[in-house]
C-alpha cells in the first residue's frame, strides 16, 4: 500500500522565490477591488504587482467577493496568495502576484465593505463585476428602477446588495467620516466604462431622498473621480488541471490558481483624485483618450469573440480555439472584424492594426488556455449592446446590411431560445442569461421566427436604434432560418454571399 502525503497550502512560506513578481510585503491597503473572480486577479492583481517591483506604496488590495466565499476562504487560507498560470503553446509560466492584503465577502460582511471604502487610506475602488453587475436596465442603459435589489438599496433599510448600490452607501459613508477624495476605476467590458459607472452612480444619488441626494451628488463632483479604462486579457475558468499544474511544479496545493493567456493590456484616463500605484511600470498605458482603445477592444475583439462562442456553441464546438478552427466560422470572424466593425472605429495611431488583427486570431486559436464558447457565450443580452449596435446602425444609415452582426444577433438568438426543429446543442444550453427566460417567452408567444426577431428587438435588447431598421430584424430571421434548417456553415456562407453581392458604398 503506498500513502501520499498531502502538499503543503500555498502560502507566505512556501511560495516559491522566483515565483514572486515583487518581493517587498505589502501591508498597508489603498485599493478596495469589488469582483474578486479570475479576471480581476489576472489583470489588474498583476499589473499592480509588476508596478509595485519598481515603484514601492500603500497599494495593496482588499478584495471584496459579491457572494460566493469560496475564492475569499481560500484566500485567507493561503496568506492572500494564489498562482496566475499562464498558457500558451510553448508552455506555462507561473507567478505569484502577492498584492492581496485582505478578502471580504460583500453578502456574508456588508458593512465591512463600506466601512473599507470609507476608509481614508482608501484611495482606489476598483470594480470587475461583468457587464451584468451594473444592474442597468438592458432595454433602456439606465440603472433599472424596477430590480428588486436596485429598490431595497434606495431604501437603505437593509445592507446594500448590488455593486451601484455599495459603491454608493459606501462613499456616503466616506463624506460624512473624512470626505477625502476618492477615484472609483470600472475595469469592465463597458463602452466608456468610467462614464457609465459615474452615471449609474449618479442615476442612484438622484433617486435617493433630496436631503441625502443633493450633499452627495456636490461632493461626488468634487471629489471623486471615474477614469475610463481598456482592459484585456483572456482569462479562462480554473479547473484541476491548473490546480495539477501547480503541484506538479510548486510542490504547493493552490485551491484557487487563475489561467490566463500571456497577452495582458490596459490603457486607463490618469484621472485619480487619491494617487494611484505605478502602473505605468506595471505595463499599463495612460491617455487623456481612452475611447480609441476601448472601442478596438471591445468591438474587434468582444465583438467578434461573440460570433465565434455562438457559431462555434452551434456548431457542437466546446471551446473557442475548437470553433476558430473550423473555417467556416474563422471566415465569418474574419468578415464581421474587418467589413462590419472596423469601419466604425479609429484605429490609435500607435496600433499596428495587421499586426494587433493576427494576433487576436492567434489569442483565440491559442488551444492549451480552453476558453470555453459557453462562458463567453454567457449574458450576451448585457454584452451584445455594448458591441453590436452602433457599428450595425452605422452601416444601417448607410443604405448597406450588416450581414455579419445579423448572423451574431441570430446566432445569439439561436442558442437562447432554439426555433422548433433546431437542436442548439449543449454548450448553448450552459450558457447562462438574464435574458433567457424572458427570450424563450417571447418565441413561445409569437407566431413565427420574423415576429418574434421584431419583437425582441422593439424590446430595445439591443438599444433602440435598431427598431427604426426593420430589415436587420428581417435579415436577422432569414439567417435564424438558414442556421436551423442548413447549420452554421450554410449560414455564414448565406452572409458572405450577401456581402459579396452588395453594390459598393456610393454607387
Ligand atoms: C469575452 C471577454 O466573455 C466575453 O465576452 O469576450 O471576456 C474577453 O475574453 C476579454 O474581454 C478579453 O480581454
Amino acid at each position: 500500500m503506498t500513502t501520499t502525503t498531502p502538499l503543503p497550502r500555498l502560502g507566505s512560506g512556501t511560495v516559491p522565490e522566483r515565483a514572486l513578481l515583487h518581493r517587498r510585503t505589502v501591508a498597508e491597503t489603498g485599493i478596495v477591488h469589488l469582483g474578486l473572480g479570475n479576471f480581476h486577479r489576472a489583470h489588474q492583481a498583476v499589473h499592480t504587482a509588476a508596478a509595485l517591483a519598481h515603484t514601492d506604496g500603500p497599494w495593496g488590495i482588499l478584495g471584496v467577493a459579491s457572494r460566493s466565499a469560496a475564492v475569499a476562504d481560500a484566500l485567507r487560507a493561503q496568506d492572500h496568495r494564489y498562482s496566475v498560470v499562464e498558457i500558451s503553446p510553448e508552455g506555462e509560466r507561473l507567478t505569484v502576484p502577492a498584492v492581496h492584503t485582505g478578502a471580504l465577502v460583500a453578502a456574508h460582511d456588508p458593512d465591512a465593505v463600506l466601512t473599507a471604502i470609507a476608509a481614508p487610506r482608501t484611495r482606489i475602488v476598483s470594480l470587475t463585476v461583468t457587464e451584468h453587475g451594473y444592474t442597468f436596465s438592458p432595454r433602456t442603459g439606465h440603472l433599472d428602477l424596477d430590480r428588486d435589489d436596485v429598490r431595497a438599496d434606495l431604501r437603505g433599510d437593509t445592507p446594500p446588495r448590488t455593486t451601484i448600490g455599495q459603491v454608493v452607501r459606501g462613499l456616503q459613508r466616506r463624506l460624512r467620516s473624512s470626505a477625502t477624495p476618492v477615484t472609483v476605476l470600472s475595469c469592465d467590458n463597458l463602452a466608456a466604462n468610467g462614464s457609465q459607472t459615474a452615471r449609474l452612480v449618479g442615476e442612484f444619488v438622484q433617486a435617493l431622498p433630496p436631503a441625502e441626494r443633493d450633499e452627495l451628488s456636490a461632493w461626488l463632483d468634487a471629489s471623486v473621480t471615474f477614469p475610463d479604462t481598456m482592459v484585456d486579457r483572456i482569462v479562462p475558468a480554473t479547473t484541476d488541471a491548473y490546480r495539477a499544474t501547480v503541484a506538479e511544479r510548486f510542490g504547493v496545493r493552490d485551491e484557487i490558481p487563475v489561467p490566463a493567456e500571456p497577452f495582458s493590456m490596459w490603457v486607463m484616463q490618469d484621472r485619480f483624485a487619491a494617487g494611484r500605484p505605478g502602473w505605468e511600470h506595471g505595463g499599463a498605458l495612460f491617455t487623456d483618450d481612452v475611447t480609441p482603445y476601448e472601442l478596438l477592444k471591445l468591438r474587434l475583439l468582444n465583438g467578434t469573440h461573440s460570433l465565434i462562442a455562438y457559431l462555434g456553441a452551434l456548431d457542437g464546438r466546446a471551446t473557442i480555439p475548437e470553433a476558430i478552427a473550423r473555417p467556416h466560422i474563422s471566415e465569418a470572424a474574419h468578415r464581421v472584424l474587418h467589413d462590419e466593425y472596423l469601419p466604425s472605429l479609429t484605429v490609435p495611431g500607435d496600433i499596428d492594426l495587421d499586426a494587433y488583427v493576427a494576433q487576436l486570431f492567434g489569442r483565440w486559436a491559442n488551444s492549451a488556455l480552453g476558453h470555453r464558447t459557453r462562458q463567453v457565450g454567457s449574458d450576451g443580452s448585457v454584452k451584445l449592446r455594448q458591441r453590436v449596435p452602433e457599428p450595425a446602425l452605422l452601416r444601417l444609415r448607410a443604405g448597406r446590411m450588416p450581414h455579419h452582426l445579423a448572423l451574431t444577433v441570430a446566432a445569439y438568438l439561436c442558442c437562447m431560445a432554439p426555433p422548433p426543429g433546431l437542436d442548439a446543442g449543449p454548450q448553448s444550453a450552459a450558457m447562462a442569461d438574464p435574458a433567457r427566460g424572458r427570450l424563450q417567452e417571447i418565441a413561445e408567444s409569437t407566431a413565427s421566427v420574423p415576429d418574434f426577431v421584431t419583437a425582441v428587438i422593439e424590446t430595445g435588447l439591443l438599444g433602440s436604434g435598431l427598431a427604426e431598421h426593420p430589415a436587420f430584424a428581417e435579415r436577422v430571421a432569414e439567417l435564424i432560418g438558414v442556421l436551423v434548417r442548413h447549420g452554421t456553415a450554410t449560414a455564414a456562407g448565406a452572409a458572405a454571399e450577401a456581402m459579396d453581392s452588395e453594390p459598393p458604398p456610393g454607387t
